[in-house]
């Protein structure tokens, strides 16, 4: 439902004060001890930020694209592990049981998804399946009234503390592809299911990835995403679809913080007698991060409008994702080389969103992966 604009207005105030206030401030504390702090996530909590998407009728604030797109730029304006506390509930944790959910999974998870009482975590990836989902092989057996699930799940986030997994497993074993391939909602305190350690990553502290295990874990037949075998691969894939919009929109927030920390050092910062403002090879740094992330902020708002608008937009969201993640890349790189010797020094807190801002172009697709989706869909259109 589209919000009016007073209101919208008004989210979009209190989320970016929010922001400065409470989430800027912290940083440094979260990056070093890998937590965001309990009173932290209750206030998102209170603010509705784990169901920005989530239909009002389940609780959430039923965001339009656009508009879940607009509070992305504006969590996007620290770092992004925040973001990731509530990006599972409101993208690939939650979008698989609106989008191909039966009425029963929908009231069953949707309303504690919204409050953020459950998280909601995203088991696609294996060790041997990334970029090539399709060949996963986590089983999914049925037996009578249940299902036995063996295998195990790889950089999943959120797992730590999801109380709800959308698991993708082989339910055909004859068909080795995407076909075979079903969804599933697992309560994640069923026997059977344990997480490996937290995985030590280059950055995003704070936000927390795992491996999560299936060892003769049975679930009820219920537990069958929308009820329907073989259609698993397709539900990931409508999902991804609208996650990499929405990580396109992270990406738009980090790089205008990294534009405005870099503007507001340079014109600090004195060399030879004069701002480093005043330098037009830096002039020139500070306008090409301006100019691709004014892009990036067009092409995701574009995007978004058509997606409201009811088209399918597999092959913009791509072109956002990858436009959007290698621009954010190039601002990050950009930021460091502008703060000079303190852009390498963990205290001005730079060199730490140049390494957050890595992960961008590897989950949810990579940069390679949005070029085949761009390419083949092209291809297809021509045929
Ligand atoms: N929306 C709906 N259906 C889709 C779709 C989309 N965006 N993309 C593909 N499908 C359907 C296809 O229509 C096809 O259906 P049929 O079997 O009925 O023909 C099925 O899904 C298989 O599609 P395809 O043949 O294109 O699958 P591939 O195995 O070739 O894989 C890529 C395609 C590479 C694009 C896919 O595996 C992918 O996106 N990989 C990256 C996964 C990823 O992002 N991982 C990140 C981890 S999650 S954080």
């Amino acid at each position: 439902m589209t919000l009016p604009a007073e209101t919208l207005s008004q989210l979009l105030e209190s989320v970016s004060r929010f922001v400065r206030e409470q989430l800027v401030p912290l940083e440094h504390q979260v990056a070093e001890h890998d937590e965001i702090p309990a009173e932290i996530v209750a206030a998102m909590r209170e603010m509705g930020l784990f169901g920005l998407s989530i239909p009002e009728e389940y609780g959430g604030l039923g965001l339009t694209m656009e508009e879940e797109a607009q509070v992305a730029f504006e969590l996007g304006q620290t770092s992004p592990a925040f973001r990731s506390l509530v990006g599972t509930n409101n993208g690939i944790g939650s979008q698989g049981i609106i989008i191909d959910g039966s009425e029963e999974q929908k009231q069953r998870y949707l309303p504690g998804m919204a409050s953020g009482e459950i998280v909601g975590s995203f088991a696609l990836t294996e060790a041997e399946a990334g970029s090539d989902a399709g060949s996963l092989r986590t089983s999914a057996r049925r037996d009578g009234d249940s299902y036995v699930l063996n295998g195990t799940k790889r950089y999943i986030t959120n797992a730590p503390r999801a109380g709800l997994f959308t698991l993708f497993a082989r339910t055909n074993p004859q068909e080795a592809g995407a076909r075979g391939v079903s969804a599933f909602l697992v309560e994640a305190d069923t026997p059977g299911i344990s997480l490996g350690k937290p995985d030590q990553k280059m950055g995003q502290k704070g936000a927390h990835t795992c491996d999560v295990v299936f060892e003769d874990c049975r679930i009820p037949a219920t537990a069958l995403l929308g009820g329907r075998e073989g259609q698993g691969f397709r539900t990931a894939m409508k999902v991804l679809d609208r996650g990499r919009l929405h990580i396109s929109a992270v990406c738009v927030g980090v790089a205008e913080r990294l534009i405005r920390d870099s503007l507001r050092y340079a014109m600090e910062r004195k060399q030879f007698g004069q701002p480093l403002a005043e330098f037009q090879l830096i002039q020139a740094m500070l306008a090409d991060s301006k100019a691709e992330s004014y892009a990036a902020r067009c092409m995701v708002m574009e995007t978004a409008r058509r997606k409201d608008a009811g088209h399918d937009v597999g092959t913009e969201a791509a072109c956002c994702k990858m436009f959007a993640s290698e621009m954010v890349g190039r601002v990050a790189d950009r930021a460091v080389q502008i703060h000079g010797g303190a852009g390498y020094i963990a205290d001005y807190g730079i060199e730490r969103f140049y390494r957050d801002v890595r992960l961008f172009r590897i989950y949810e697709g990579t940069t390679q992966i949005q070029q085949i989706v761009i390419a083949r869909n092209m291809i297809r259109a021509a045929s």
